[in-house]
């Protein structure tokens, strides 16, 4: 496979505008008819170029033109296109019938079956595997869709748009049903099901007083677990009236959940598809953080309907124009219906955890990329979250009002259009007139910048020189960088810890940012009473790295007392970063270190503020990953010494906050029956990082109100908090939860999963020999993507001492499952590959063990192009 490059886009030589499709489903031999109106494209005029159609794993029936057929000698078909060499001067229309096979369908792109229900999946590139078509986004068309199946099979069938007509066949065992999009969408938006499956309904009435009907379709018997999804889409709906004046815009809004789905859900124009671990949630199945996922996930692809849908990318580099700014925009949602500050901590502990992972390694690339082999590869957490980022940065910049005035233009400015980055930001900038062309290198430079940033004080002028110098590490493909502009949300700290006025060169700084646009810079600020702290980055303001020579007592101050909440977490979160790097460093030497004791205690009085919410609380007490330390130390890292580094801070800090930790676990049970809310999440929350900590303490109470914590849950939260500590400990009690999580939960496909994860996240010596065996399952199976990522995903990317095993063992058997995967869906092979993405960071052994892994997959035979980028990109 050759790359795409940016550079090379050009407009298509035809247009698609309308399109009819008749799809007479059948679980090995579905046959698809499609009708197209086709014609030049009038700014392709003088490209006078065959019509060149994608198509794969396809079965070619016939073709006609205008109704007549085509000949063999009329067309050329290789295994990705279908070329007509002579087509009509003006509009035509083209009928193409084609086969596939949905049962055979492993890969889950274009038509297949899940649990005998028929669904597709287009984006990216999934509609050429149902028929011949220009699948790319800028082709726009119409579509009326009539499905026809076995009504045993399948009475429920859907397709985008508003239902027209639906009716039984002659003979009764057949019916069909005929929908119509009138909204013109690229063909990734594309989608259908067909199934035996059951609604719940409800209705929104939409702010110009219109009735929607709603429906989330689900496995008969488990629509009672589709309420909270019900409830998060109605209040999803509102707030986008709300927030950004954007109505729904068809008669019904349907979302469907199956087994197996390569993503979390999909967009499709009124018909969103969903991997039903984002739609199933009762209290006795799901944890509160899958409640806070399927609220985030239904709230994303109802959004996408305006920013993706309705406003669509020109081409696949522009990704993020609706990824980055859907998430933005999911991500504001949930921090509206939550604490704001706390969906921040969640926020930017998930961007540093995966996206700073993927801007410090080999796979590096711009949040909107400039060439790729397969797209699929770049749904990453750079297009997603860090361009959800840039977003929030124009945000900042522009101020809540100006950024509003942007986002209006650009809903006025490009509805129907298939549009690029520089449109959008080209919004923001005539909406304010502020400009953004320094702003918009975040789009092309890749990498995390790193601030240095030093604090000079005068106290004779009474001045604070703050100076920050950014650098740009190279990245791969992009050796030298310029400047960014970054936006630096600051506030300075007086001695006893309230916020000093801030006077920027003598003026008041009113909104509390600086923009840094130089590769060094000095704030001066002028009238500071004292030597202050500096608190930089409030709210995470840019997605940088920041060093700045905090000495404990600072970095103790603000832990205590910045009235920056986020930035408050961030001084704890650096502080217990600082501490674990150096007993890593003191386990390398043989020396030892006190930090750890000065850390719990300040850690401890941080957290004994009542005044705090519990969910805060609970953030607060989590300390970084060792992935997140592993990161930090960025080079040479020894994942065991990490490992146990990591556990002794735990224990110490168990140790040291005992008491409180007791009170914690024993005051913030639940207090009546379960409510999803986030109050009474942040309380489980609190309560179960109490218990962690105590279980590090690793006493034999503390270990038995570990087993007593989980035989008496009465919750999906706090039974699954207590089954992966379980798991990680061994033992007895390990066992005991185990078969009981088992004996209760074996008949459910999406609760079982836990089950697995628990096992394959266990740092335990044994996990690798029981990885193997749960492979071997019968209830694991590797055509399904969330088995496969509750056990290989998770061990490879989630369990870092035993997959970086010394012996290289852990890397061969993620080697063994990348190549068979590879066979069956490409997609996931891919993406497990990507958990070795770090190799070059780990220690000379591990390192060697991990290239002889990687050279295994890159010397294997008939890789999909998926695995063989990713492979390169890796090693290269
Ligand atoms: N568009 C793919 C799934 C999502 O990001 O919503
Ligand atoms: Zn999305």
């Amino acid at each position: 496979a050759r790359p795409v490059h940016l550079k090379d886009y050009r407009p298509p030589a035809y247009l698609i505008d309308r399109v009819n499709l008749d799809i007479s489903l059948e679980p090995t031999r579905t046959r698809v008819h499609s009708k197209l109106a086709v014609r030049a494209n009038p700014k392709a005029v003088g490209r006078r170029e065959p019509l060149r159609l994608d198509g794969e794993h396809l079965e070619l029936a016939s073709i006609a033109i205008d109704g007549r057929p085509l000949a063999k000698k009329d067309y050329k078909l290789t295994d990705t296109t279908l070329t007509l060499t002579k087509t009509p001067s003006g509009p035509f229309t083209l009928d193409i019938t084609t086969f596939v096979n949905p049962e055979a369908n492993k890969a889950l792109q274009g038509i297949y079956r899940s649990n005998k229900v028929y669904c597709s999946q287009c984006e990216a590139e999934g509609f050429r595997r149902i028929t011949y078509f220009l699948d790319r986004p800028d082709v726009l068309a119409t579509y009326t869709v009539r499905l026809e199946a076995d009504i045993a099979a399948a009475p429920i069938l859907l397709a985008n748009g508003n239902l027209l007509e639906r009716g039984t066949l002659p003979g009764g065992s057949r019916h069909y049903a005929i929908w119509r999009d009138p909204h013109p969408k690229p063909c990734y938006l594309f989608a259908i099901v067909g199934g035996n499956l059951a609604p719940i309904s409800s209705t929104f009435r939409t702010m110009s007083g219109r009735n929607v009907d709603l429906a989330i379709y689900v496995e008969h018997g488990k629509e009672a677990r589709a309420a909270w999804a019900m409830d998060s889409l109605k209040r999803s709906m509102k707030w986008d009236e709300e927030r950004f004046g954007r109505e729904y815009d068809l008669d019904v809004f349907n979302i469907v959940a199956v087994s197996d789905f390569n993503m979390g859900a999909m967009e499709n124009k009124g018909l969103n598809i969903f991997n039903d671990r984002l739609i199933l949630a009762s209290p006795e199945t799901a944890t509160d953080a899958i409640f806070e996922a399927i609220e985030s996930v239904v709230a994303h692809e109802y959004f996408h309907n305006w920013t993706g849908n309705r406003i669509t990318c020109r081409d696949w580099f522009q990704l993020c124009l609706k990824e980055g700014l859907t998430v933005y925009r999911d991500q504001e949602f949930s921090a509206d219906e939550r604490s704001a500050t706390v969906q921040r901590i969640i926020d930017v502990r998930g961007l540093k955890t995966h996206q700073f992972a993927e801007d410090a390694g080999p796979l590096a690339h711009p949040v909107r990329p400039e060439s790729y082999i397969e797209i699929n590869n770049f749904y990453t957490a750079t297009v997603y979250e860090k361009g959800a980022e840039l977003v929030r940065m124009i945000a900042t910049i522009l101020g809540r009002d100006g950024f509003r005035q942007g986002m209006d233009l650009y809903f006025e400015r490009h509805d129907g259009d298939a549009a690029t980055v520089d449109e959008f930001v080209t919004c923001f900038e005539d909406a304010s007139g502020v400009d953004l062309s320094q702003f918009k290198l975040w789009y092309s430079q890749a990498g995390t910048p790193e601030l240095i940033a030093n604090l000079r004080y005068d106290k004779d002028k009474k001045v604070a020189n703050l100076e920050v110098e950014q650098i740009l590490a190279p990245t791969p493909g992009q050796p030298s960088k310029k400047p960014m502009h970054i936006p630096i949300r600051l506030g300075l700290l007086g001695a006893n810890g309230h916020d000093l006025d801030l006077r920027l060169d003598g003026k008041p700084l009113e909104d509390g940012v600086v923009s840094l646009t130089k590769r060094k810079q000095t704030f001066r600020f002028s009238d500071v009473p004292s030597r202050p702290v500096p608190s930089l980055l409030r709210g995470f303001s840019a997605p940088v790295n920041v060093t700045l020579d905090l000495s404990d007592e600072d970095a103790e101050l603000l832990m205590a007392s910045d009235s920056d909440l986020f930035n408050r977490w961030q001084a704890a979160n650096t502080y217990a970063a600082r501490t674990l790097v150096e007993s890593v460093k003191a386990l390398t030497t043989g020396k030892r270190t006190n930090q750890g004791l000065r850390f719990a205690r300040a850690l401890g009085s941080a957290v004994q503020d009542d005044k705090l919410e519990p969910a805060y609380r609970a953030e607060l007490l989590k300390l970084p990953t060792q992935s997140d330390i592993a990161r930090i130390i960025g080079k040479n890292v020894d994942p065991a010494l990490v490992h146990r580094a990591h556990r002794q801070l735990m224990k110490l800090v168990g140790k040291t906050l005992g008491p409180l930790l007791e009170d914690l676990y024993r005051d913030m049970a639940d207090r009546g029956p379960f409510s999803p809310d986030a109050e009474s999440a942040g309380r489980r929350a609190l309560r179960n990082a109490a218990l962690t900590l105590l279980a590090a303490r690793g006493t034999p109470t503390d270990v038995a109100r570990l087993a007593q914590h989980y035989g008496t849950a009465t919750n999906m939260t706090d039974r699954a908090h207590a089954l992966f500590l379980l798991a990680g400990r061994g033992g007895t009690e390990a066992k005991v939860a185990l078969d009981d999580f088992y004996a209760t939960w074996e008949k459910d496909n999406v609760v079982i999963d836990t089950w697995f994860a628990a096992q394959a996240q266990s740092p335990l010596a044994g996990t690798l020999s029981r990885v193997k065996a749960l492979i071997k399952h019968p209830l694991f199976s590797l055509t399904a993507p969330n088995k496969v990522r509750a056990v290989v995903g998770t061990f490879a990317a989630a369990n870092p001492v035993q997959f970086n095993r010394p012996d290289g063992a852990g890397y061969a058997f993620l080697t063994d499952q990348v190549l068979a995967l590879d066979k069956i869906n490409p997609q996931i092979a891919a993406r497990m590959l990507g958990t070795l993405r770090s190799w070059r960071a780990l220690e000379s052994g591990r390192r060697a063990k991990a290239r002889k892994a990687l050279q295994r997959i890159a010397r294997a035979k008939s890789l999909s192009p998926d695995v063989q980028e990713i492979v390169l990109r890796v090693l290269e």
